[in-house]
């Protein structure tokens, strides 16, 4: 779509086949036009080889190698470092305070999610009573208290966009996919799953899936997964075909 250099650096994502925290990345890239090679592990040994070397800072990814020689992690930071490669992270200091705010109340949001998916990643192990206890709490009162909040960002958005810029920004690529994903996780009240209270989050979602550059990622790839069918004909995205979740 749009470029900002001539030659933009050569880049090459490691993450798993899954949607995740890889797929804002590969989202803000066929947005933007930028080039990248979606690099996605066939097994889990290939990336716990990966994590035995020296490309991985954090042992974790996604990691984007940009010209064979550095490696970016952390995903808010490869999303900056995108979205000012494509000209979708803002140029205004305060602006762009706003767009990492907004990065950054997405992990907020759904801390509790990630924390009840992978406690023991976290050195938490709960018991299944308590985890069903959580989700429970989770969908009917933290998530709603967070969705509140951003369907104010959303009311004074002139644009529709969470930040209010022209074009989507980066927090828009991961709120988008982190709320699509949701939308599966079958833990969590139906209720919340298809935003049913939120009619400026479910409008949100729809402008964001009918971006044709987003629409044409989606149209070129074959791994189309199944919508559940408690969320089939609800959800924004009921007909989008999708990656591995
Ligand atoms: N805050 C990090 C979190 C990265 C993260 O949690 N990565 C997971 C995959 S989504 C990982 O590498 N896990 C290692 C493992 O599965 O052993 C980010 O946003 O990039």
């Amino acid at each position: 779509m749009k470029r900002k250099y001539e030659q933009q650096p050569k880049l090459k994502l490691y993450y798993f086949d899954i949607k995740g925290k890889g797929e804002p990345i590969r989202l803000l890239c066929a947005y933007a036009g930028i080039d990248i090679e979606d690099h996605r592990f066939v097994t889990r040994d290939e990336f716990l080889a990966m994590r035995e070397g020296t490309r991985l800072p954090f042992s974790q990814v996604p990691m984007l190698e940009v010209d064979g020689k550095h490696s970016l992690v952390q995903s808010c930071a490869i999303m900056r470092y995108l979205g000012k490669l494509g000209g979708l992270y803002p140029v205004d200091p305060i602006q762009a305070a706003k767009v990492d705010a907004l990065m950054e109340q997405e992990t907020d949001t759904f801390i509790g999610t990630t924390v009840l998916t992978y406690g023991r990643r976290f050195g938490i192990d709960l018991t299944p009573d308590v985890k069903e206890k959580s989700y429970e709490q989770i969908s009917d009162e933290v998530l709603p208290g967070h969705f509140r909040n951003i369907e104010k960002c959303l009311r004074a958005s002139p644009t529709g966009w969470l930040a209010a810029t022209d074009e989507p920004s980066p927090a828009d690529f991961m709120w988008y996919v982190k709320l699509s994903l949701m939308a599966e996780k079958k833990e969590l009240s139906e209720k919340i799953r298809t935003l049913e209270d939120f009619p400026k989050l479910r409008a949100f979602m729809e402008k964001f899936e009918s971006l044709t550059p987003i629409q044409e990622y989606y149209a070129s790839k074959d791994d189309h997964l199944e919508v559940p069918d408690s969320a089939a004909g609800k959800p924004w995205n009921a007909t989008l075909p999708k990656t591995t979740i």
